[in-house]
């Protein structure tokens, strides 16, 4: 069916906003007349203009749109946020017909939207594709509905099962191809994390070389503030949050974020950044940190290659439990395990 065919497209645009839009939803819309699509357009950066306003700004001949159909893949705004809504601007210019994927679980939204189309007149239809919607936009929905950013596990383990030698000597498990896998998903994300262990035997740069993008945020637990001030993390290249026990400080590039309550030290950090409008976040090590965020409920996707190298002995790794699986991939001569959290 056509519907479905301009839907598709519409979320093929929206995914464009990926690693630019958050903590927005990724969000596309195609706007087509009699049969054939006259304007496009998708939410590219926080803070700017919707998918619908970008696709009715790309229709040259504003006159077809009254006879014209609005494909969208999240439910146009009916608030007054950095913009003012898009549901004014679909009646506006007398959309005949507006067909919606997901409706927006943002509660200034929730519905409201669609109410506004419909008493306007226009034929509205939704949840044509919701579930390639809903897993599109996994971090968005993720956000609103538990207060906390999307949180993805990703770790690499040999054969045998490990994650590190003995001595924490870092040599590498996955291959080339995995790694550069690994610096794209940086640039997707808004930030990457990882605990004093590996901050101190990796000494990460947790930025995004082998690939072109955004550098996220780098984000260390360092309780008691034993890292020395010469780690990469720390050398004013990017902001970096440093969640501890004992000091609160905001310097340049490096934040020192004190957490009150060393038994609720996760929930309280996701809290943080949820605040701060951090919609997602790759935990990137070690075993301790990986397997507090399972134990606790506290993710939402993981990623975990499997090398053919062993080790013989070693630093275990993390054990998923509750986990979904979620597709395998071939990564040269590594395998990439996906779960969702079940
Ligand atoms: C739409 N089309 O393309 C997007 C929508 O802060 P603002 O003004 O940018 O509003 C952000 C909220 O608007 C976001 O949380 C979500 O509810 C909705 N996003 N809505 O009609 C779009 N990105
Ligand atoms: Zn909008």
């Amino acid at each position: 069916m056509q519907d479905i065919l301009f839907m598709r497209r519409a979320l093929e645009l929206a995914a464009l906003g990926r690693g630019t839009a958050s903590p927005n939803p990724l969000v596309g819309c195609v706007i087509v007349h009699r049969g054939r699509i006259i304007g496009e357009g998708w939410h590219q950066k926080y803070g700017g203009p919707h998918a619908e306003v970008n696709a009715v700004a790309g229709v040259a001949d504003k006159s077809l749109l009254p006879e014209s159909t609005a494909y969208v893949t999240l439910e146009p705004c009916s608030h007054f946020g950095k913009t003012p809504p898009c549901a004014d601007l679909l009646i506006a210019h007398q959309f005949r017909r507006v067909v919606v994927c997901n409706i927006d679980s943002n509660p200034l939204v929730g519905g409201k939207g669609v109410e506004k189309l419909k008493a306007a007149g226009i034929e509205v239809e939704t949840g044509l594709l919701e579930e390639e919607g809903k897993v599109l936009n996994r971090r968005f929905f993720t956000t609103i509905e538990k207060n906390r950013p999307y949180v993805i596990l990703k770790w690499a383990q040999t054969a045998d099962g490990f994650i590190a030698r003995e001595d924490f000597s870092s040599r590498w498990i996955s291959n080339a191809e995995a790694r550069r896998l690994v610096h794209r998903w940086r640039a997707e994300e808004d930030a990457v994390l990882v605990g004093t262990g590996t901050a101190l035997c990796d000494n990460p740069r947790l930025n995004v070389r082998d690939w072109t993008g955004n550098d996220p945020v780098r984000i260390v637990i360092d309780r008691f503030l034993r890292l020395p001030a010469g780690l990469h993390l720390f050398d004013q290249t990017q902001t970096t949050l440093c969640y501890n026990l004992l000091q609160e400080e905001a310097r340049e590039y490096v934040q020192f974020i004190r957490l009150e309550n060393p038994a609720e030290f996760l929930p309280d950090l996701l809290a943080d950044l949820h605040w701060r409008k951090i919609g997602s976040v790759i935990v990137e090590g070690g075993t301790a940190v990986l397997q507090a965020f399972i134990d606790g409920g506290l993710w939402d996707e993981a990623r975990v290659f499997r090398s053919p190298v062993t080790f013989g002995r070693g630093i275990a790794a993390p054990r998923l439990k509750d986990a979904g699986p979620a597709g395998k991939h071939e990564i040269g001569d590594n395998l990439l395990w996906m779960y969702h959290r079940a």
